[in-house]
């Protein structure tokens, strides 16, 4: 590599974001782009606008995954891919996942201003449904091209509203064609907002990352007896939603005994009859338990349900438990992670290594190739709301990283392999 140090144009950069932000913006300044949405449509009509003035190869598969390659001295040998995903939570930040599609752009936009054509293609991609946030489980779209999630799964999932993805891939116009999943890939290096304090706190601009941790999502179904708010005698209730609390509660009070680096997370619940004078008959709730090692997860999963089923019998209600998603932690690439180490020394960056407490599309590509992640900081470390926020210093130093490691892997890269 030398000492030649190629950057990103950061004005370009900012106002694709910009744009990006526009499509969904709510009033706080954050987005609403849930998969397979109008708005996700929107972007994607845009995303693959912008691929084809960068005059790249663009090709969609069957799980709505967008792809945009370019030109290289060796046009077949197995690309560098880069990229994320556009799609958000109901109320999600300008930055998670879109901060690495169009970066990701960036990198090919800068390396096509300088008239670099490396002697492998670079290709983009923004992969489907990364968030789940509208159809369970997450990572659905890297989920599917690694061969995790079966493509009748997938396209069976339904949102609340009993629409599935299939339908919605399909209305939106995005089912493209099983030929078109990405196949052989030289390696995959995603550029993410670390949506936790890490950085910030200490004064650095990027992070290498160096796995994710494992996590499971469970559905708990509380079955009491709905009533009637007034004539039932408080002794004679199986009151659903009043099980759920001391559930939340002692489940809570589990995690927090643990070490600090278990989370428990109730993020979704519904109660039914939903109504102010009627005793709740059934509740159902959703628990995100995440450890960066397996067997304490395993474990703590394991005990949660147990205390979850005691619960049920001293307060004479049934329950249904329902596991909607499991991973594994995932190690990344030792020799990416040099490289990214190198590039950030080389570039003058302040760096640390760290494990990713968020899921990514990384982790399965990791599946499939070499992965790495690159990290910039979050302000105050917040995530998943409007307030997600990356100092522009940061989203410059975290492309230049990317630009700069796509680079060196080409160029030290054999592509006869
Ligand atoms: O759940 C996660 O960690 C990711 O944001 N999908
Ligand atoms: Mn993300
Ligand atoms: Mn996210």
């Amino acid at each position: 590599m030398g000492d030649k140090k190629l950057s990103i144009n950061l004005n370009r950069l900012m106002q694709t974001i910009d744009a990006s932000a526009k499509i969904g913006s709510l009033p706080k300044g954050g987005i609403r782009r849930l998969a397979l949405t109008d708005e996700d449509k929107q972007m994607r009509d845009l995303f693959v606008e912008w691929l084809k003035q960068s005059d790249l190869h663009v090709r969609i598969d069957d799980f709505g995954n967008i792809y945009g390659r370019t030109k290289a001295q060796n046009p077949e040998a197995p690309p560098i891919l880069i990229g994320s995903h556009l799609d958000t939570q109901p109320e999600g930040g300008c930055y998670d996942g879109i901060l690495g599609v169009l970066s990701a752009l960036e990198v090919i936009r800068t390396l096509n201003d300088n008239k670099i054509e490396l002697n492998r293609p670079v290709e983009i991609v923004s992969f489907t449904n990364e968030e789940g946030a509208r159809f369970a489980p997450p990572i659905m779209g890297s989920g599917g091209l690694s061969g995790i999630f079966d493509k009748s799964f997938i396209f069976s999932r339904q949102d609340k509203d009993g629409k599935t993805f299939e339908q919605e891939l399909k209305r939106i116009g995005y089912e493209g064609n099983e030929k078109d999943r990405l196949k052989d890939i030289f390696c995959y290096i995603e550029l993410h907002i670390e949506q936790g304090p890490v950085l910030e706190r200490e004064n650095l601009d990027i992070g290498i990352v160096t796995g994710i941790q494992g996590m499971n999502w469970l559905e708990v179904k509380v079955i009491g007896q709905s009533d009637h708010a007034g004539p039932t005698p408080m002794s004679m209730r199986k009151d659903a939603l009043l099980t759920a609390a001391k559930m939340i509660t002692d489940s809570n009070r589990l995690i927090l005994e643990q070490d600090n680096e278990s989370t428990i997370t109730v993020g979704c619940i519904s109660i039914s009859p939903n109504s102010i004078n009627c005793v709740p008959g059934e509740v159902t709730f959703s628990i995100d338990i995440r450890h960066p090692d397996n067997q304490i997860r395993k474990q703590l999963m394991s005990e949660i349900r147990q205390r979850l089923s005691t619960i049920a019998i001293i307060e004479q209600v049934q329950i249904e438990m329902k596991e909607i998603w499991e991973t594994n932690s995932t190690d990344f690439s030792d020799e990416l992670i040099i490289h990214l180490t190198e590039e950030a020394k080389r570039l003058g960056y302040q760096y640390k290594k760290m494990v990713s407490g968020a899921g990514h599309d990384a982790k399965y590509i990791s599946d499939m190739t070499d992965t790495a992640m690159i990290f910039v900081p979050s302000v105050d470390g917040k995530s998943h709301c409007q307030e997600e926020y990356t100092k522009t210093e940061y989203i410059e130093k975290g492309a230049n990283l990317l630009l700069n490691v796509v680079q060196k892997i080409a160029t030290v890269s054999n592509v006869n392999i």
